[in-house]
């Protein structure tokens, strides 16, 4: 079996055999070139603080990024109503740490091969002031031709949005990923729905933007009803209301 290969069967072999399946769908991978100029326009389009891969890794040639979807059974328990729901908490915080946890296996494989990698955690690596992160997964993916972006400000997949992004970058070159030419989002496609920008319930997003602070607010309102499960600063009302949510592939 070729690397390329390899790594895409270990990320869905840790994500379907997890003591969590029932939160998952098959998972995605997809690479890109460490130089990839989109790179420069991400750094442009977030702020000086977005890290290049050679910050992350100074050897970088290729980013492998991988999407964990969630399972329909997660995506509707969080629809039922303004509430959100105990599946959709754990299913946050139990996929941080498996992403984390993929992510270590990844670059232990890779340096058994003597190659070099490294990873940024999941999430809880942004800025509080400016609520923005020194490395935007779901833009690396998008590199990576793993989707489009949606009003809902998520990355849509050919198996939907609802899911969680995760990146390693590593020190050899491998093939990369074309960036796909299909534009998911019913908005961007034809103008219609906007079911994303209904369902926010503190009006924090709307076609021309989103206020990641006021966004931000209700999520930190909403940890503190699981503090039994973890840091669980979530709500996704903008992701499950989406048509697009779960695709069948
Ligand atoms: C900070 C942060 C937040 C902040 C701010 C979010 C924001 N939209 O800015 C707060 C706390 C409010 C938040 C909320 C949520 N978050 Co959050 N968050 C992050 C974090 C840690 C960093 C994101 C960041 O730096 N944002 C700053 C903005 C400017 O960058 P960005 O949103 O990543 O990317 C944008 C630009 O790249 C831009 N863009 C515009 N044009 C173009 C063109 C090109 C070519 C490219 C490449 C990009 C691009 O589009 C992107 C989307 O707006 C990431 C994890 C990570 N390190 O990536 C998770 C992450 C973005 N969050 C995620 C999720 C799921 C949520 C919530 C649904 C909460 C929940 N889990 O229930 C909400 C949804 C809010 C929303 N509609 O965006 C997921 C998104 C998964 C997906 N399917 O896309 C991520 C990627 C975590 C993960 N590991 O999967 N989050």
């Amino acid at each position: 079996m070729n690397l390329r290969k390899e790594l895409i069967e270990l990320v869905k072999k840790y994500v379907l055999e997890s003591e969590n399946k029932e939160f998952y769908r098959e998972p995605l991978v997809g690479f890109s070139s460490a130089e990839d100029p989109l790179f420069k326009n991400i750094k442009g389009n977030i702020g000086a603080e977005h890290l290049y891969p050679q910050d992350i890794l100074p050897e970088s040639k290729t980013v492998i990024s991988f999407f964990i979807p969630f399972s329909e059974m997660v995506v509707s328990s969080n629809r039922v109503n303004e509430a959100v729901s105990t599946e959709w908490a754990e299913s946050y915080v139990k996929t941080n740490a498996l992403i984390n946890r993929i992510s270590e296996k990844i670059i232990e494989y890779l340096e058994s091969i003597d190659i070099k990698a490294a990873t940024i955690k999941a999430t809880h690596n942004f800025d509080k002031k400016t609520l923005k992160s020194g490395w935007s997964h779901r833009s690396a993916a998008y590199v990576a031709g793993l989707g489009t972006f949606g009003v809902n400000r998520m990355l849509i997949t050919e198996v939907g949005c609802a899911g969680r992004y995760g990146t390693v970058i590593m020190s050899q070159e491998i093939s990369t990923d074309k960036r796909t030419e299909e534009e998911y989002c019913l908005y961007y496609k034809n103008g219609s729905c906007l079911k994303c920008v209904k369902a926010c319930p503190v009006n924090a997003l709307s076609p021309d933007g989103f206020d990641r602070f006021k966004c931000h607010h209700r999520l930190r309102d909403i940890s503190k009803q699981f503090t039994d499960i973890g840091l669980c600063d979530v709500c996704g009302k903008c992701v499950v209301s989406c048509p697009l949510a779960t695709i069948d592939k």
